[in-house]
């Protein structure tokens, strides 16, 4: 009689515990497929982790670490008897980039992959699963779940503006760790543009001494910029999340920090953007920019630099006098300015091409003609769809980065005054989330898309707190665009809710947009 009470309450127990589940498993982006298992996993320090092929030992490690560090739990590497175990497994019929699926009951969680950064993006799901419960005694309740999953898009990108302010090494990483939370993938850096040059190049020391000086709104500011060393660091940093690294060198124009270290190849800029290009006409500037190319090159493994190739026209117009751009208009048969600016970046994108390396550039760059396996664009100006149909026209790969939603200097909620907007509108949350790559490309078209990026711009981001307040949670919203099928705001806001906690324990200055009265 009494092995039978045991026996009900324990069924209540297990039912109600199925009740009280979510629906959804507790991750952001939401992975494709998901069927919940009525069992609950124990991760303790009696969990060991088996790696049953050697091509995941690095991805074993970073699991290993953050468990560690996120909740103090120090799995092992040997399996005991009655112990419950963590296996990273190779799956070869996981065929997507990326793809993984996670199995799991009481005792086994199962991750398996084809490929590394498919483990990775299963590492990260079971992390998201395990962070937001609390650990008790050094053990951990796990909901069990069956997931299947893959990345929508290929490129889920961000990029930081450090020219216009500079946040450093330590704040870089914090963002690349909440990058790979959310299995961002594309940190796009931006290094150079009118205040300060923020990366070392040897062969030319100014650029980073006397270009590093001063920021958007401080002139003075002492040099800050990353060494050859610091850039290495952050490259690792990132390729043990999984992230690539692509740098910005901004060109011809958006120029002026660099003008001021070596003026002799400045282009001139006009009243507002003093400086503001380099000088096209000058047959030295290519080789000198070439120069710097290459130092960028080998600190990268991309192989694929940005060069920016935006708002020339802001700052062009001493072009028209110079001697040397007449003289190469002339030569070439450049009929204006527009046709100045896509010789100088066809001889720039050569020498990248030279280097076995890709040309990136904003939408301005939309009909410059390059060999299309070669080139990507970034589509910026949402008011300009043109310009995106041009790129698509020409057959070039795409990044889609328009500014309302995803720039993220823009500020997110309309009583925000601190942040730009855009004829009154701006980047709400929501918005960031609705991202639909419907309304933009044909579906004919749309394999030219590598994916979506937000970039977040600036010169009204003066501290590292301000950078988390426009980051914070929109990141999580442009995750889950760039990867998930579904779109379900609530769901979404579900999931999210227990992140702010996460956000608050790493002391993140995040927008809390439950109240966003609160600042
Ligand atoms: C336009 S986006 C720029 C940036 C500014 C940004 C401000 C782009 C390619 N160029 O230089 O920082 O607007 O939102």
């Amino acid at each position: 009689m009494k092995s039978i009470k045991i026996i009900i309450t324990g069924l209540l127990l297990i039912v109600a515990n199925i009740k009280a589940r979510p629906q959804q498993p507790q991750i952001i982006p939401l992975p494709q497929q998901y069927t919940a298992v009525p069992q609950t996993f124990v991760l303790s320090k009696n969990t060991a982790l088996v790696v049953e092929d050697k091509l995941f030992s690095e991805e074993s490690f970073f699991l290993q670490k953050e468990i560690l560090s996120r909740k103090a739990i120090p799995v092992s590497r040997k399996p005991a008897p009655g112990a419950t175990t963590i296996r990273l497994r190779k799956n070869n019929k996981q065929v997507q980039q990326g793809a993984y699926s996670i199995s799991m009951s009481a005792s086994e969680v199962v991750i398996s992959a084809a490929e590394e950064e498919g483990i990775f993006n299963g590492i990260i799901s079971f992390l998201q699963l395990v962070s937001v419960n609390e650990a008790r005694n050094g053990s951990i309740l796990v909901n069990c779940w069956n997931i299947g999953d893959f990345p929508k898009y290929a490129w889920r990108g961000l990029m930081i503006d450090e020219s216009r302010h500079f946040f450093g090494i330590e704040k870089i990483k914090s963002v690349l760790d909440w990058m790979a939370f959310y299995k961002l993938n594309r940190f796009h850096w931006h290094l150079t543009d009118e205040p300060a040059w923020r990366i070392e190049i040897k062969k030319y020391p100014m650029l980073a001494l006397v270009g590093g000086i001063g920021s958007h709104t401080d002139s003075a500011t002492v040099a800050k910029f990353y060494t050859q060393q610091q850039i290495k660091e952050v490259v690792a940093y990132a390729a043990e999340r999984k992230i690539v690294v692509i740098p910005e060198i901004d060109m011809p124009g958006h120029a002026r920090a660099a003008n001021r270290a070596y003026p002799q190849f400045s282009g001139g800029g006009s009243e507002k953007y003093p400086d503001f290009t380099f000088d096209p006409g000058n047959p030295q500037t290519y080789q000198y920019l070439t120069d710097i190319l290459r130092e960028v090159d080998v600190l990268f493994p991309a192989k694929m630099i940005h060069l920016g190739g935006d708002e020339v026209s802001f700052g062009n117009e001493k072009w028209s006098s110079n001697a040397g751009v007449k003289k190469l208009m002339s030569q070439h048969r450049l009929k204006n300015l527009k046709d100045v600016e896509q010789y100088f970046m066809q001889r720039m994108a050569d020498s990248l091409f030279r280097m076995n390396s890709k040309f990136l550039a904003w939408d301005e760059m939309a009909n410059v003609k390059l060999p299309s396996d070669k080139t990507i664009i970034f589509w910026w100006r949402h008011d300009q769809k043109k310009d995106l149909q041009a790129a698509l026209d020409n057959n070039y790969s795409v990044v889609l980065c328009p500014r309302i939603p995803f720039y993220f200097d823009f500020v997110q909620d309309s009583t925000h005054a601190v942040g730009r907007k855009w004829k009154n509108t701006y980047a709400a949350l929501k918005d960031v989330y609705a991202f639909d790559l419907n309304e933009y490309v044909d579906k004919k078209q749309q394999q030219h898309v590598l994916g979506i990026q937000a970039n977040v711009w600036t010169e009204t981001i003066i501290s590292n707190e301000r950078l988390e307040y426009m980051m914070y949670p929109r990141i999580s919203a442009l995750a889950e665009a760039g990867w998930s099928a579904t779109k379900d705001y609530d769901s979404f806001l579900k999931r999210l809710a227990p992140h702010l906690s996460l956000f608050q324990k790493s002391r993140i200055y995040y927008f809390d947009v439950f109240s966003p009265g609160r600042l």
